[in-house]
Parts: structure tokens; C-alpha cells; sequence
């Protein structure tokens, strides 16, 4: 059973209506008092009216509805207006994109086949103490649905090019009133198909005997599971199909955003760079405050929080590439490297900045600092479509630049200078992950729609080799940046970078 695309857009139409409708009067009140009724529950009162065999369809009313049932595993438009528009599956992307997406697999895919992805699971920190929960990507990205204990699968069954060319069921934790009032809400099984768009929606308690049934007739089964007893139970259940990863697939389209995403990621950018441009304005002394004020400036300005643990790193700490133990002090003449980024909608952003927490560069801060801008600057204006370059491309030349830049300010670039000076790469994807599409190359021509960060750095060891002002120095400037066709489209620009700038706001 598949849902047509006219139903789903009758569904959408249908609850924004509802929801448009001005001083309707709300049955769900007794149970959420400010939110107007969701799409479940007007698709019940549909279905209560339609006659069935001379009868009317036997339909729970409002009262029986339990609390539970009224709430989700994540927010949805119903219950968090504050967080999603209309339509919107998950913040900034509507739920037309996520069946797209899971449309836009299936047609790089053979007939007969079946993508399996199981959701991520929760990872322990302590005996009892759990990490919040964070869905493993291509699952999100092809469903929108943000729980553990599930697994999705997506059939291919024909050739068809239509909107509607698969199948796709969603097995998770059924209701359970009495255990959502201990943990929180999660969406069941009824919210897998009216909520999520599935076909079926299916108790994630029974997956091993549903699974001979949903790989049926599969030829190809396509999964990057590491779970061996998942694996086993595959083969169990189509012993002919061949097994095959689906990352490539994946991995190319998720390298492509789409409009929507850029959005996304714009936002988190947004938030990221406003951020650090009022960190700049204040004197830091420790690592530990001017994280916890990224922190939660990143959700005062419209981010979901932190997309990665930060680096916040004084002095010549900034020289150990991934510090992250973020707890010393910082002393008045030094510059502080902030690595950190806001995330929004599950999207991240990934920005550095490198600034004096005096307020004021000193003469050999300046040029080193520039220096590496000048690249920066050189870096971002290649990432547009009609440069015809990769990220390995860019590289080399921010390289080589910086390498001029270097020579000019009296660093020894001979031999192995710039291993150790610039001993990262220039860029990475960015995306839903902050390394994102792992295995995607660095040697694919840019193209619009590909999202990528530009960072060069210069970490000066504190050894004779290198001119004595500058021994020490760690500098690293990052932006998140968009391609398009003729420019980039930098999502962070909020953070200023600038030494006239950066100097500038302590003057207000
Ligand atoms: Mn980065």
C-alpha cells in the first residue's frame, strides 16, 4: 500500500487548513490547551464520517485519546509551532522532501531491491547516565524520524519514474503509556504512517519475523549495517539476495543540498557567527566560560545547540589541532582559536576564529593573522562552480599562497615547512555531519549545492626554526560557504574576521 502523492498533499492541505482556521473550536483542548489539533486527529474525523456499509466507520472520540497518544518522540508541527512550519517533518525541511529524497534513491537502484537502515542506538556514558540521542544520518536523512529502536526499510519494486516509485516501512516502538511516563513521549506506530509517511508502520519488537516478509522477493538488499546478528537475520530472510552498501548511493545525494538544506545550514551559520562576534566583544580569562557562552548563545540565536564538542584552546594550545580539553586559563596577551559551530534542524555549521582577548592584536599577531585571511579570502572566493576546481585543487593553492605569505614575514618555507606549519587539508563537506558524506571524495569538481568549509591554519611550534615573535602561534580562520554557480554563498558571514573589525568591537 502506497500513499498517493495527491493523498499526502490533501493531508497537508487539510491540516493547515485546520490549523489556519481562526477561533476553531479545539476538542483537544482538555489535553493541550494551546495547540491546535493535529493531523491524526483530523484524519480521524475524516474517517469517522465516511459511511461504511450503510454504517459510519466506528471512531474513538477525544476522550479516549490518551495524553500519550497526543504527543511525539520529536517535535512536530502540532505540538512545537515554535520549532516548525506547516508541513515541515523536521525544522527547515518539509515531509514532500523526505519522500523525494527516499524517490531520488530508488532511482539510482536496480529493480527488486531493498534499502534496510537501522536507526541509531543509545549510547551510554555512565552505568545508567546516557548521551542525548543523536540519529544516525543517512536514516534521518531519508526518513526525518528521530527516534532509536527502529529501522526503516525502503522497497524498489519497478522501474517506474513516478514521485511514488517505492515502498516504505517504518518499524518502531509502539505506544506504551505506562513507559512514556517514565520516558518521555515516542511517536508509535500510528504517527509512523500520518506523521512519518510510511506505508506500514510496524511494532520494531516483532523485526525478525516481519523480516522475511519486507525483503521478499528482493534481489539486491542494499545496508551499511555493522550489526552482524542484523546482517545474519537478512540472509536468514532472503538467503538469494545479494547484500551490497548503500553509502555510495547515499553519500551522493546527500553531497548536493538542496535549497532547503542550504536554509538549514544558513540558520545554524547565522546563529554560529553572531555568536562568536559577541564572544569577541568580551574579555575571556578561561576556556571553560567562553564555551559555556557559545553554548547557549548558539541557542539564543536560533540554533538547536552545539554540532560538535568545540575547541576553545588559549595561547599556543591552539597548536594541538583537536584540543578539546577546554578548561585552562588565558592570559591577557595571548590570542584565543574557538573551533565550534551551531547546529539547526540536525545541519551544522562549522566555524574558527582566532582572535587577541585584549581586544587589540599585537604587531606580530596582526601579521600572522592576516596573513592567513588573505588566504582564507583567496580559498572561499574559488568555491563557485565556474572556478572548475576540487577541494584537493583549492587546497593546493590556499597552500601555496600561504607559503608566499610565510616567506614574506621571514618563516624558513623550505623542506618540510609547510607540512608543519599547514599540516591539515584546506576543506571538507559539511552538512548533516561536520565531516559529511564519509567517502565522499575531495577530488570531485565543485558544483552548486555543494557545501564546504574553508579553514587554513598556521600553528607555529615554539622552536628556533621558526622567527622568534611568532614562535608559539596558533591561527585558524573558518567559514561555511555554499557553492553556487557564479560565487559562494557564505553561511557564517556574521562572525566578523577582520582585524579592524575584531578591533572595532570593543570600541562600542
Ligand atoms: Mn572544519
Amino acid at each position: 500500500m502506497k500513499l498517493p502523492s495527491t493523498a499526502l498533499r490533501q493531508v497537508e492541505r487539510h491540516c493547515a487548513q485546520r490549523i489556519l482556521a481562526p477561533g476553531h473550536p479545539s476538542p483537544a483542548s482538555r489535553l493541550a490547551p494551546s495547540s491546535p489539533p493535529t493531523c491524526l486527529q483530523a484524519s480521524r474525523r475524516q474517517a469517522a464520517s465516511v459511511p461504511s456499509n450503510g454504517k459510519l466507520l466506528a471512531s474513538r472520540t477525544y476522550a479516549t485519546v490518551s495524553a500519550a497518544e497526543l504527543q511525539f518522540g520529536q517535535p512536530v508541527h502540532e505540538t512545537h509551532p515554535h520549532i516548525l512550519k506547516p508541513g515541515e517533518l523536521t525544522p527547515g525541511i518539509d515531509a514532500e522532501e523526505y519522500v523525494m529524497r527516499r524517490a531520488a534513491l530508488v532511482s539510482l537502484l536496480p529493480e527488486s531491491s531493498a534499502v534496510v537502515l537501522p536507526s541509531a542506538t543509545l549510547k551510554y556514558r555512565s552505568g545508567a547516565v546516557f548521551y542525548a540521542f543523536r540519529q544516525e544520518s543517512n536514516f534521518f536523512y531519508l526518513t526525518g524520524f528521530a527516534e532509536p529502536e527502529a529501522l526503516a526499510v525502503i522497497t524498489k519494486e519497478n522501474d517506474t519514474k513516478e514521485y511514488h516509485n517505492h515502498g516504505f516501512t517504518l518499524l518502531c516502538r509502539p505506544k506504551d503509556p505506562a513507559a512514556e511516563q517514565w520516558s518521555g513521549p515516542w511517536s508509535g506506530l500510528q504517527a509512523a504512517r500520518d506523521v512519518f509517511n510510511a506505508d506500514i508502520g510496524w511494532s520494531i519488537h516483532k523485526m525478525e519475523s516481519l523480516l522475511p516478509d519486507l525483503v521478499r522477493g528482493a534481489k539486491y538488499i542494499y545496508t551499511d549495517t555493522t550489526n552482524t546478528t542484523l546482517t545474519s537475520q537478512l540472509r536468514q530472510a532472503n538467503p538469494s539476495a545479494s547484500i551490497r552498501p548503500v553509502n555510495q548511493h547515499t553519500n551522493t545525494l546527500r553531497a548536493i543540498k538542496s535549497p532547503a538544506e542550504i536554509a538549514c545550514m544558513r540558520t545554524a551559520g547565522k546563529a554560529t557567527g553572531r555568536s562568536f562576534t559577541k564572544a569577541m566583544r568580551k574579555p575571556w580569562s578561561r576556556e571553560a566560560k567562553l564555551s559555556a557562552f557559545l553554548d547557549y548563545e548558539f541557542i539564543k540565536n536560533g540554533g538547536d545547540g552545539q554540532a560538535y564538542v568545540p575547541v576553545v584552546a588559549g595561547g599556543s594550545r591552539g597548536n594541538m589541532i583537536h584540543y578539546t580539553l577546554n578548561n585552562a586559563a588565558i592570559e591577557p596577551d595571548q590570542m584565543v582559536l574557538v573551533d565550534a559551530g551551531a547546529e539547526y534542524g540536525t545541519y551544522i555549521s562549522d566555524v574558527t576564529r582566532t582572535w587577541p582577548v585584549s581586544g587589540r592584536f599585537t604587531d606580530a599577531q596582526k601579521d600572522l593573522y592576516n596573513a592567513v585571511l588573505k588566504v582564507q579570502r583567496t580559498g572561499v572566493a574559488l568555491c563557485r562552480a565556474s572556478a572548475n576546481l576540487t577541494l584537493d585543487e583549492i587546497h593546493r593553492i590556499t597552500d601555496r599562497e600561504l607559503k608566499e605569505q610565510l616567506q614574506l614575514l621571514g618563516f624558513d618555507v623550505s623542506g618540510d615547512a609547510m607540512g608543519i606549519l599547514f599540516p591539515h587539508h584546506v576543506g571538507h563537506y559539511v552538512g548533516l555531519d561536520v565531516h559529511d558524506v564519509p567517502g565522499y571524495g575531495r577530488d570531485i569538481k565543485l558544483r552548486p549545492g555543494h557545501c564546504v568549509t574553508i579553514e587554513p591554519g598556521v600553528y607555529v611550534p615554539n622552536d628556533e626554526r621558526w622567527p622568534a615573535h611568532f614562535r608559539g602561534m596558533a591561527i585558524r580562520i573558518e567559514d561555511s560557504v555554499a557553492v553556487d554557480e557564479e560565487g559562494p554563498i557564505v553561511l557564517t558571514t556574521e562572525g566578523v574576521k577582520e582585524v579592524v573589525d575584531i578591533e572595532a568591537l570593543r570600541d562600542l
